[in-house]
């Protein structure tokens, strides 16, 4: 599937640090990505609706883990999948009388656009469910070919248990996984399952419903084993982070570790498994579900600036759940006013040592709220007329681009 467009960094003096982030699986800040290549999926949308605030603050926050990485001198290799086929696809298509191919292209042109206006740098590697589908089959048959999988009526179930490391990721009780497996599209009382937290590996076709011709049947994948697929297939069998929301740590990345592991026998699969926060709006997290939804593309149209949006996430800790206001937005907005005046003053306060302090705290684990106050507090000093580093407005603009992603050149 077709990524979207390259973005420009700016070359920065020197070289940032050895970045570290927090790992869910060991509840411990740790180093990653720590050989010359580094390797990141981070799931990617279903595109059924329009891409909201909540999803541009786990992509903005997974774009510093690029940026951090580039400019401490690794490699990226970054992937990610687009979910264009799965249950809340066609429940939407049948609610609005759409195909569900055209919904996924749509909203996947949108998601592509908005990311693009947001500065995130696109993956290396942008896969959709629906052109793995051969893949998933090939590893289905693999975990079936060590009698982990079997049969419920034509459907196919993975015994979870099978890896003893099953339940290291989201260090979460049995009775708490089983609650939110139920929550999250798990089923944990259909009838004939060996064990109600084995997850759906393959669904064979149900009637009106798209499916396709493998081997093992007519019918599409079920949703861990497309991510597990297209992260073997384009990174290999061990990665450095697997990335997304904190309501993917369970069951998501769960089941895609021990699927990943029981197929390839290396252990374990990711060496951070690393989760941003949940953002809320009208009092409950934003989802699609629910339809509090505020769209990026809706803020674009109405004026506002991308650079700003992207101001308004960084403001948070990427580890926080937190709430999307009017007045975060407000002040984001005058915070990119600030920068502006302020990089465009003649001289200012010593820019290396900027630099060296945004390097430290995005190194520590992407403490971005201290990042901007270390800019405000060069940007003010500026606007006063303070400090003769001439070269420092120019150093200070290319750092917030190159690590934060904000551009504060217009046009
Ligand atoms: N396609 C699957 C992943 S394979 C999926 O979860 N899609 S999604 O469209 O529901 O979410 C895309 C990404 O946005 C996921 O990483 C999810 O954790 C994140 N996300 C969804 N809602 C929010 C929210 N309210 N706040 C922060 N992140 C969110
Ligand atoms: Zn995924």
């Amino acid at each position: 599937m077709q990524s979207w467009p390259s973005v420009d960094i700016p070359d920065l003096p020197g070289s940032g640090s050895q970045l570290h982030l927090f790992d869910t699986s060991s509840k411990q800040i740790v180093p990653v990505g720590t050989q010359p290549l580094a390797k990141m999926y981070v799931c990617g949308i279903t595109p059924y609706d329009a891409t909201h605030i909540g999803h541009a603050n786990t992509y903005v926050a997974f774009d510093l883990v690029n940026r951090a990485w580039r400019d401490a001198g690794r490699e990226v290799d970054y992937v990610q999948n687009v979910t264009d086929i799965d249950d809340p696809l066609l429940e939407r298509a049948v609610a609005t009388g759409q195909d569900w191919r055209a919904i996924a292209e749509r909203e996947t042109a949108l998601f592509r656009e908005d990311m693009t206006e947001l500065r995130v740098i696109p993956p290396r590697h942008y896969i959709g469910a629906v052109e793995s589908i051969p893949a998933v089959a090939g590893y289905v048959m693999k975990l079936q070919e060590s009698g982990e999988v079997y049969a419920v009526d034509d459907d196919l179930y993975f015994s979870v248990h099978s890896d003893p490391d099953f339940g290291s990721v989201a260090n979460l009780s049995e009775a708490e996984m089983l609650d939110i497996f139920g929550q999250r599209g798990g089923d944990p009382a259909r009838p004939g399952k060996r064990d109600p937290l084995d997850c759906l590996v393959w669904q064979s076709a149900r009637p009106d419903e798209p499916a396709w011709d493998t081997p093992l049947g007519h019918g599409r994948p079920g949703w861990h084993i497309e991510c597990t697929a297209i992260a073997l297939d384009y990174l290999g069998e061990q990665i450095d982070v697997q990335g997304g929301g904190s309501d993917l740590s369970f069951p998501h990345h769960e089941m895609g570790a021990v699927e990943a592991q029981r197929i390839t026998g290396a252990s374990p699969f990711a060496d951070a498994y690393v989760h941003s926060g949940m953002v809320a709006w009208q009092g409950h997290k934003m989802s699609k579900s629910r339809g509090n939804l505020v769209f990026v593309s809706a803020l674009r149209h109405e004026g506002v600036e991308p650079m700003a949006i992207r101001l308004a996430l960084l403001a948070h800790h990427y580890r926080s759940d937190w709430t999307w206001t009017v007045q975060g937005l407000e002040g984001a907005e005058r915070r990119l006013a600030l920068w502006r005046t302020g990089t465009s003053a003649a001289a200012g306060p010593d820019g290396q040592e900027v630099l060296t302090r945004v390097r430290d705290y995005l190194a520590q684990d992407l403490r971005t709220p201290e990042i901007l106050d270390a800019i405000d507090e060069w940007a003010r000093a500026a606007v006063d007329g303070v400090g003769d580093d001439s070269s420092a407005p120019q150093l200070i603009q290319d750092l917030v681009d190159a690590l934060l992603g904000v551009r504060l050149e217009q046009g």
